[in-house]
């Protein structure tokens, strides 16, 4: 089983109905467990237009063995399921769904990019991956999440 790091966004119908939903269909996917969610947090949105609405972020962790690309195809159709829909304000989903790590793989390939190139920089992926992850090791840096969290506002997560 490897262990994957997973990160979930909305902010389109009733949000956090749609995280706890998506995370109940995780658990049915083939091979694979649900481990561990994290709390909700809402955030206001970052980049796209300034009025779409604020999002739900979360964190979960799972243990797989399907691969990779498997894994992608298995949520992109649990985020079909429920309903993604993409308006004209950019950015606006019902359900958002990221794979941040792929237990300590680098994977980058035309439909898959696995760290996921955007993870450090984004106080609504760090900040929730604290709960569940925060002592999982960055394949490329070297360094904890919580070191990168910590890195990302100049304090200590201890604090
Ligand atoms: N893809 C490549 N790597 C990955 C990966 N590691 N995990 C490909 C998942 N998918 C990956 O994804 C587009 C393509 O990325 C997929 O076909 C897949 O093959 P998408 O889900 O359609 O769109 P996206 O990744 O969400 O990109 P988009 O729409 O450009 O948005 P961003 O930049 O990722 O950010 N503010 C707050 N507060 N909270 C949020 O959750 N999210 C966004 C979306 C913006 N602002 C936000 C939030
Ligand atoms: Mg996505």
């Amino acid at each position: 089983m490897i262990n994957v790091l997973l990160a979930f966004g909305a902010n389109l119908g009733n949000r956090e109905e749609t995280l706890r939903s998506a995370w109940k269909e995780l658990e049915t996917l083939p091979d694979t467990e649900a481990f561990q969610i994290s709390t909700f947090y809402e955030t206001k949105p970052v980049g796209g237009p300034p009025e779409q609405p604020d999002y739900v972020n979360a964190a979960g962790t799972i243990r797989t063995e399907l691969p990779p690309v498997e894994l992608l195809k298995h949520l992109q159709q649990i985020e079909y399921r429920f309903g993604r829909v993409r308006t004209e304000r950019r950015g606006a989903r019902t359900l958002d769904i990221d794979i941040l790590l792929y237990g300590s793989e680098i994977i980058n390939l035309p439909e898959l990019t696995v760290p996921h190139s955007e993870m450090l920089h984004r106080n609504f992926v760090l900040r929730p991956v604290q709960d569940v992850a925060a002592d999982w090791i960055h394949p490329v840096s070297g360094l904890t999440l919580s070191a990168h969290f910590a890195a990302l506002f100049g304090k200590s997560t201890t604090s």
